[in-house]
């Protein structure tokens, strides 16, 4: 099988983070991002429409040199380009310039200087002193390092879900093309929508003739085939992960999908609750001494056991039996119950596309509106707006929604929280505006008691609506920041601010566990993409996920309410 998207995006960033190390064209740089960008987002196998003779220069940005490059990556798994340069500079250094705090200036510097290619190398000189000597490294700099490293090393890597769903696509494709397949299912932690997870766990019912246990190991993307039998393998795949595939009678497939859904505290506390009524369940199904009583579907599993259907992502062991039993589980929100997006990003900051084509994506996946909140002016390296410059932004929307009757794009800002807890952008603007979403961009580091003083001080401003990604976290780079958090639930509840669910994948930000906090807090929640781009709309359905996951329904996200409530609800 051919090269997947992550993994052309991968070869294309590596390509331009060595680029950049190099100095080379900005311009060069800057067309090999968006190159990873459009083929990371786009939503089919960018080989398969090569394999389908389609022109790749239909994508955005792409144009017939990089189509081509595409092309190769997609037939060889390799970019000849890339292997060229790294004769001159080594690839790891690219991996350095994934870490916080260190852009291709440092990343340079600390080559050039200490010939640091690796992240071992990096911790060592962080530890000797010896970066604190160049120029720019003060001790701050090198603990900050350090701290990532660790961060970095901690545990076992885990797949971001996005990421998992990427490698997982094409797999149950090429699962389902095979002959005699039936059901193809992902279980475990990527069902329950957890935003990260440790492996892939499949389920498969086939017919007796089908070779499906054979030609699963034989998937190109295959590294490694760790165990393999007729009902169970264990594959590892190039890109690191694990894959358990396993095929079952059509009778038990409720049984082991539920079984390998988990989770295993879920599991087990069902269980009991089944031998308190003289029953057994295990991954075939439900018996009353030897005779299986259900097992064909999950529903026909829960009803056995005297049990509502109860979703995935409620199966955590958190209260969502005790829950079902008293006839008491939520209505669990979905993506249609969004009516729109509360925090995007136009091209007049960092965002690739214009005014126009964000509101027309919003439009076109059927919403109400879409808030506009690009980056305030402390934010230099997004290009942040400026006072006069967003009343500029506020007149073009103006000028937009006296065009259009049924969509309305709302005026915002993403204003940043400095460090004294005052916002960026003076009152006399933010009042015009119908969204004011603000964040902490900078001085993560804080200790808790001033990260929190800070953050609070912001909600004294009456014209913050929505505090985006409270705690920064980038899922596997960067920490949360330390700030008390149920502090900041309690008075952002009492101050009638909102909190943001932010559904890009790198972020889920608020987390599930997080955000069911702050429900019980008794605070406002909002689920926003943080879209730079249209396609960036689409991962709203991430940021549902996590939503279902703290129990959340329709209703108490704040965005699933029409234009009119919405407005009322914002309002402190
Ligand atoms: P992960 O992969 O770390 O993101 O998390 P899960 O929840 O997908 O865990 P995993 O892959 O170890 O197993 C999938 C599900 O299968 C798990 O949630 C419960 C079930 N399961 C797997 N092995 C066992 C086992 O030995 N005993 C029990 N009770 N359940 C198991
Ligand atoms: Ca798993
Ligand atoms: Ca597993």
């Amino acid at each position: 099988m051919a090269a997947d998207n992550a993994e052309i995006a991968e070869l294309f960033n590596r390509y331009a983070d060595l680029l950049e190390i190099q100095d080379a064209n900005p311009f060069r740089v800057r067309a090999y991002r968006n190159a990873a960008r459009v083929v990371g987002a786009s939503s089919r196998a960018v080989s398969e429409l090569v394999a389908e003779g389609r022109d790749l220069d239909e994508l955005p940005g792409i144009g017939k040199d990089l189509a081509t490059k595409i092309e190769v990556i997609v037939h060889t798994g390799r970019l000849p380009q890339l292997e060229q340069l790294e004769k001159q500079v080594p690839g790891s250094l690219s991996d350095l310039m994934r870490l916080p705090g260190l852009g291709p200036k440092r990343v340079k510097l600390l080559y050039r200087e200490l010939d640091i290619r690796s992240h071992e190398d990096l911790q060592r000189a962080a530890r000797s002193g010896q970066l604190t000597a160049l120029p720019g490294f003060g001790e701050k700099t090198a603990a900050r390092i350090l701290a990532s490293l660790e961060h970095h090393s901690t545990g076992p890597q885990r797949f971001k879900l996005a990421d998992a769903e990427q490698i997982a696509s094409p797999l149950l494709k090429y699962l389902q093309g095979i002959h005699g397949v039936k059901r193809v299912e992902v279980a475990g932690s990527f069902r329950r929508r957890c935003a990260t997870v440790g492996d892939l766990d499949i389920l498969v019912t086939a017919t007796r003739d089908s070779q499906v246990m054979a030609k699963f190991v034989k998937y190109d993307a295959v590294a490694e085939v760790l165990s393999q039998g007729a009902t169970r393998s264990t594959v590892k795949l190039r890109n690191g992960i694990q894959v358990d595939l396993r095929l079952m009678p059509e009778v038990s497939y409720g049984a082991a999908l539920y079984y390998f859904t988990g989770s295993k505290a879920h599991n087990i506390a069902v269980r009991k609750l089944a031998a308190d009524k003289g029953l057994k369940i295990n991954e075939y199904g439900v018996y009353r001494g030897p005779r299986r009583i259900a097992g064909r579907t999950e529903q026909e599993l829960f009803s056995a056991v005297g049990l509502p259907f109860i979703p995935p992502e409620l199966r955590e062991a958190r209260g969502e039996i005790e829950a079902a039993r008293a006839g008491k589980l939520p209505a669990l929100i979905e993506l249609k119950d969004m009516c729109g997006d509360l925090h995007a990003h136009t091209n007049a900051t960092d965002g690739h596309d214009t005014l126009a084509a964000m509101a027309e994506a919003a439009r076109a996946r059927g919403y109400q509106y879409l808030a506009i909140t690009d980056h305030s002016k402390h934010l230099t390296v997004a290009r942040g707006l400026n006072a006069k410059q967003l009343f500029a932004q506020i007149r073009a929307i103006d000028k937009l929604n006296a065009k259009s009757r049924d969509f309305r794009v709302l005026k915002g800002t993403e204003v940043d929280i400095l460090e004294d807890g005052s916002l960026d952008l003076p009152d006399a603007v933010l009042k015009e505006l119908d969204v004011v979403v603000a964040a902490v961009h900078y001085q993560l580091e804080l200790p808790v008691a001033k990260q929190t003083s800070r953050i609070l001080k912001s909600f004294d401003n009456r014209y913050l609506h929505i505090l985006a990604h409270p705690t920064t976290r980038l899922i596997n780079t960067r920490p949360e920041i330390a700030a008390d958090m149920s502090k900041i639930y309690a008075a952002a509840a009492a101050a009638g601010v909102a909190l943001e669910i932010n559904a890009n994948p790198e972020r889920l930000d608020l987390d599930d566990i997080h955000t069911r906090a702050a429900h019980e807090a008794g605070c406002k929640l909002v689920i926003s993409t943080d879209a730079h781009s249209t396609s960036g709309l689409n991962d709203m359905r991430f940021g549902v996920d996590q939503a279902r996951r703290a129990w959340l329904e329709a209703g108490e996200v704040l965005n699933s309410l029409l234009l009119m409530g919405l407005l009322q609800k914002l309002s402190r």
